[in-house]
């Protein structure tokens, strides 16, 4: 999020006044004289920028892009160049329209060592990566609230783990990832007394109290299980974003860090005092090697592990008890501060990993660092002091160069792989292209308004496959109809393909973007699961066939064994439920067709529908409260029959002699019919 308040009016912005006049005097010369066309409409939609942006009905889009959510808590999928929304992925907020969090079997995913947690804030996706490429495999994304890092599997486009960070407040600068995705990191926004201690401080004691912390999660190589592997416990600063070195800089990694004034109240103006705060570098080898020489401590704390398992269906819920913390001021040489000016954000390392870009976010300059600078800095200690016991870097000793008069308030870089890089300018609402050797600037391009990240399909990894630069804009205002005082953000795709950037399409987004990633179709779509397989459904309460379906009693707890085919579920007419019995409908989708999933639903239940994929089981509990006829039906068009896709359950009262019974094709108005145990086949 952004610490400034947005402008009222970016038309009133003196830099937006002046893009918008140059625009707007293009685009009247553009409508005005169609046939010859006036020069400098580069960055204006006009010539052949709607063919580059048009994918015809029926043919598919170049890239995947996995857009964070924001305060949504989910992650969106759109095509590029079209922006045509695929999937809405619910990763940390509750999701009625999949039944996640509602279902028996996702609400384990949403828990937490405070409880369930229905919600979060999603700001950055980050998609898994070997030897420095985007493999395909999974996306990661960050929880800013509740302090989590989730994995999704690429596979079925399903939330597979979310892991909870000690320690913690405020999960930023993260998901960020090293090269062969051997660590995933997290560095708490909001310092705060470790769990370990004693949190019942005065908050004007933040100095003394308050500690960062940065959690490196390892990744299992095959299955991608996370694991706090270590944390390092720093001062008391609020770190934000973070990158990996690659290549030559591969083991250490760069973070920035704002508020070195260490204020607890009215930040915007107590923690913009000092002309730099920092962009830490973390030498995680060093880590490592602490590690295993046993310089870790294990500390008491407690955090949530949720996995979810592909053959049971179900997600499962742990408490963790211990991390290992690593003290990175008593343990030297893991990790130096580079002084950065004005309230850096951004923090990004160029494809060869030689360069290390800050972005302050009230700077009017853009820091470009050198790896080579710093590693001899280090070795020729050419510290300018220590901040909290952790060394300085002279400013100069690690600078490569400045970027002069960029534009206002630089957030974020990306990078094309040929050698520049883009920035996006929040205050003066537009792109930069910038050259990373000679430092000049190439091309600027508006951006409708306020743009926040940025983002080129690989443009943080090794490998940027520089098509398109896509804009993340904060304020939508006059873009698109109004929708009332809440209007959607916005994306922008401009083609990069060429030396200027231009505006191609512009798509609403969903929540607030932050980060987004994008990656090459086929790596993904050749593995895109199309079906569960019935024979490898082991969901404890699984029917696999209309003959296994039943409904039985235990206690006051009945389990519903119900299928689902096209068009009718297995039973359908279920009596003898009391008021006050807990039901759960354990719903088997028995179709094994891709693209045929069933829904499922009961009157009055405080609870979403299920959403079934084909070969799957989902759980819904019901707790029925009056007597009476309950309809279910199918919530998901299914057929020419969905409609008829329903049934019925009959609640008794509480102490009622009605027998448990269930039944499927028996017509009850057929006056020779009787209550019966007997599954109709
Ligand atoms: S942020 S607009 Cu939450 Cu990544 Cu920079
Ligand atoms: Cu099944 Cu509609």
């Amino acid at each position: 999020m952004m610490e400034y308040s947005k402008p009222i009016n970016p038309k009133i912005d003196t830099m937006n006044a002046f893009i918008k006049f140059s625009l707007g005097a293009a685009a009247l010369l553009a409508v005005g004289i169609q046939a010859c066309k006036p020069k400098n409409t580069s960055s204006a939609v006009s010539g052949d920028a709607a063919v580059k942006a048009y994918v015809p009905p029926g043919k598919y889009d170049e890239f995947y892009n996995f857009v964070s959510g924001g305060f949504s808590g989910q992650m969106s999928v759109y095509g590029l160049p079209s922006g045509r929304l695929f999937r809405v992925i619910p990763v940390f907020s509750v999701d009625p329209e999949k039944g996640w969090g509602y279902s028996e079997e996702t609400k384990p995913m949403l828990m937490t060592s405070h409880g369930f947690v229905p919600w979060d804030d999603l700001h950055h996706t980050e998609l898994s990566q070997t030897n420095g490429e985007i493999d395909g495999r999974w996306v990661f994304g960050n929880a800013n609230n509740t302090p989590r890092v989730a994995r999704i599997d690429l596979k079925t486009f399903r939330t597979a783990e979310i892991i909870e960070l000690p320690n913690s407040a405020g999960n930023h600068s993260s998901p960020f990832i090293t090269e062969n995705t051997e660590y995933v990191v997290a560095g708490t926004r909001f310092s705060i007394p470790v769990d370990y201690s004693n949190g019942d401080v005065p908050i004007s004691t933040y100095k003394q109290n308050f500690k960062g912390t940065i959690s490196f999660i390892s990744v299992g190589k095959e299955n991608g299980k996370m694991d706090i592997a270590f944390q390092l416990l720093l001062p008391g600063v609020n770190f934000d974003l973070s990158h990996a070195g690659k290549g030559p800089s591969h083991g250490w990694f760069f973070f920035s860090c704002y508020n070195s004034e260490q204020a607890n109240t009215l930040l915007e103006v107590n923690a913009s005092q000092r002309d730099k705060d920092f962009i830490l570098a973390v030498n995680w080898k060093k880590a490592e090697e602490y590690l295993k020489a046993g310089k870790g401590k294990k500390e008491k704390v407690r955090y949530s592990r949720n996995t979810w398992d592909e053959t049971t269906h179900s997600g499962k819920h742990e408490i963790l008890e211990e991390v290992t913390v690593l003290d990175a001021v008593a343990l030297k040489d893991i990790c130096y501060l580079i002084p950065c000016p004005k309230s850096p954000h951004g923090c990004d390392v160029d494809p060869t990993g030689e360069y290390i870009v800050g972005s302050g976010k009230l700077a009017a300059l853009i820091p470009v660092f050198s790896y080579t600078k710093m590693q001899k800095a280090i070795a020729d200690k050419k510290f300018e002091g220590d901040y909290e016991g952790i060394p300085v870097i002279k400013y100069e000793e690690a600078l490569y160069g400045e970027v002069q008069k960029p534009g206002l308030g630089p957030l974020h870089t990306e990078f094309d792989g040929k050698g520049n890089a883009y920035t996006s300018f929040f205050v003066s609402s537009e792109i930069v292209k910038w050259n990373i050797k000679d430092l000049k600037v190439l091309d600027r391009a508006p951006t409708f308004y306020s743009i926040g990240h940025l983002s080129i399909p690989g443009g943080d990894s090794k490998k940027p496959n520089a098509k398109y630069v896509v804009g993340y804009n904060k304020i939508t205002k006059d873009r698109y109809l109004p929708t009332g005082p809440e209007l959607a953000q916005s994306a922008q795709i401009y083609d990069i393909s060429g030396d200027k950037m231009q505006l191609i399409n512009d798509f609403p987004t969903i929540g607030e973007p932050h980060y987004a990633q994008s990656v090459a179709a086929d790596l993904i779509s050749k593995n895109s699961l199309k079906i569960f397989k019935i024979e490898e459904n082991h969901h404890p309460y699984v029917a696999k066939g209309e003959k296994e379906s039943k409904v039985v009693r235990d206690g006051n707890k009945i389990h519903v064994y119900i299928t689902s085919i096209r068009s009718h579920f297995s039973p359908d007419n279920i009596e003898g439920v009391k008021v006050g019995d807990e039901v759960y409908f354990h719903v088997t989708n028995l179709e094994q067709d891709w693209d045929v999933p069933h829904g499922f639903a009961v009157k009055g239940a405080n609870n979403a529908e299920l959403l079934i994929m084909p070969g799957e089981t989902q759980t819904l509990k019901w707790i029925p409260e009056k007597t009476g006829i309950y309809p279910i039906y199918c919530t998901d068009f299914c057929s020419a029959l969905h409609q008829e896709m329903s049934g019925y359950v009959r609640v008794s009262p509480k102490g009622s002699s009605v027998p448990l019974s269930f039944s499927l094709g028996k017509n009850s108005s057929d006056p020779t019919s009787k209550e019966n145990n007997s599954n109709a086949q």
